[in-house]
């Protein structure tokens, strides 16, 4: 019941060919449609649903929306209440707003991000299909990403002026949306302002994650490889196809996820990245970052954080 899992991003991007192919050849998604806007929907190998990112032209990059798909249709009228009760304005779009998919729950994060949530899209089967299945298909291209996982928004956070969005997200999604809390990271006095939090939704670390920064926007959508060595052949597609690496693969402290960072061609960032981490479980005690050691949570192995990592994104 309630939240599943990631269902897309809906990203805006300056070329839509040029995306697409980027999309296509580096992450190994496939195009499966383009409505009459000439926008652009893609799905992983090894996704059931019709498409799991939505590709719009605009003059710059950054986010439309993320969706995440609930279980069933009254799932919908449910959230809508407790969203609203919650104090945040909500709407639904009919369906086929969204090609191949039924009607959505769109509201805005305190944060500001657009989130939809939906409880249908065509399934149309992975790859591999569903009777006796082969454990890859043969025609995988690129880093052969198996699924959309996650996405890392940037949220407002000025002490100053008591503003701390990500603390707001994470207190509603956890109170209405039934997220838990996997990991956290705490800084200021004390440790007492929550600057990044990981939740999850699945039984993995994190189906979305909320960062603190100047201000809201998208630091990276993510896509799930199977291990470090395709973390590792990742890479080498990267260097094959020219893309702009922003952090060669290494491992995160946090989520333990072993991880590469790059950017599509209009800049919005990737990352494609290997190890479900742990069994994320709402009884879990949450793991907490002190400020001090915050390099190492970031990148395990350097300890060192990387300025543009934090302060660059659409
Ligand atoms: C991840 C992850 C930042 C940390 C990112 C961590 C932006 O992307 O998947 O665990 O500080
Ligand atoms: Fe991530």
């Amino acid at each position: 019941m309630g939240v599943l899992r990631m269902g897309h991003a809906s990203i805006k991007v300056m070329d839509l060919a040029v995306a697409a192919q980027h999309y296509e050849k580096v992450l190994g998604m496939k195009t499966v449609h383009k409505d009459s806007d000439g926008n652009v929907y893609l799905k992983c190998w090894d996704e059931w649903d019709k498409y799991s990112l939505i590709l719009t032209a605009s003059d710059q990059a950054g986010l439309n929306h993320v969706a995440y798909k609930v279980q069933q249709e009254s799932d919908l009228d449910t959230l809508k209440k407790s969203i609203e009760n919650y104090g945040i304005k909500t709407e639904i779009l009919a369906e086929g707003t969204l090609p191949f998919t039924g009607r959505m729950l769109k509201f805005n994060l305190p944060s500001g991000h657009e989130m939809r949530l939906y409880a249908k899209k065509d399934c149309v089967g992975t790859d591999v299909g569903s009777t006796n299945p082969d454990p890859w298909p043969d025609d995988i291209r690129g880093a052969g990403a198996h699924w959309l996982d996650h996405c890392l928004l940037m949220c407002e956070l000025n002490p100053e002026k008591g503003i701390n969005k990500v603390a707001e997200n994470t207190k509603f999604v956890m109170e209405v949306l039934g997220f838990g809390l996997a990991e956290q990271v705490m800084v200021g006095p004390d440790n007492s302002i929550q600057a990044a939090t990981w939740l999850f939704r699945t039984t993995t670390p994190h189906d979305i994650a909320f960062v603190a920064g100047p201000r809201m926007g998208l630091h990276h959508i993510a896509f799930f490889l199977d291990g470090w060595s395709d973390v590792l052949k990742a890479a080498d597609v990267m260097a094959k196809n020219r893309v702009r690496i922003d952090i060669t693969p290494t491992r995160h402290g946090i989520t333990r996820g072993e991880t590469i960072y790059f950017f599509d061609p209009s800049g919005n960032r990737n990352e494609t990245f290997a190890g479900l981490g742990y069994l994320a479980q709402p009884d879990r005690p949450v793991t907490t970052w002190t400020e001090d050691q915050l390099g190492r949570g970031i990148f395990y192995h350097t300890g060192e954080l990387n300025q543009a990592f934090t302060e660059v994104y659409t």
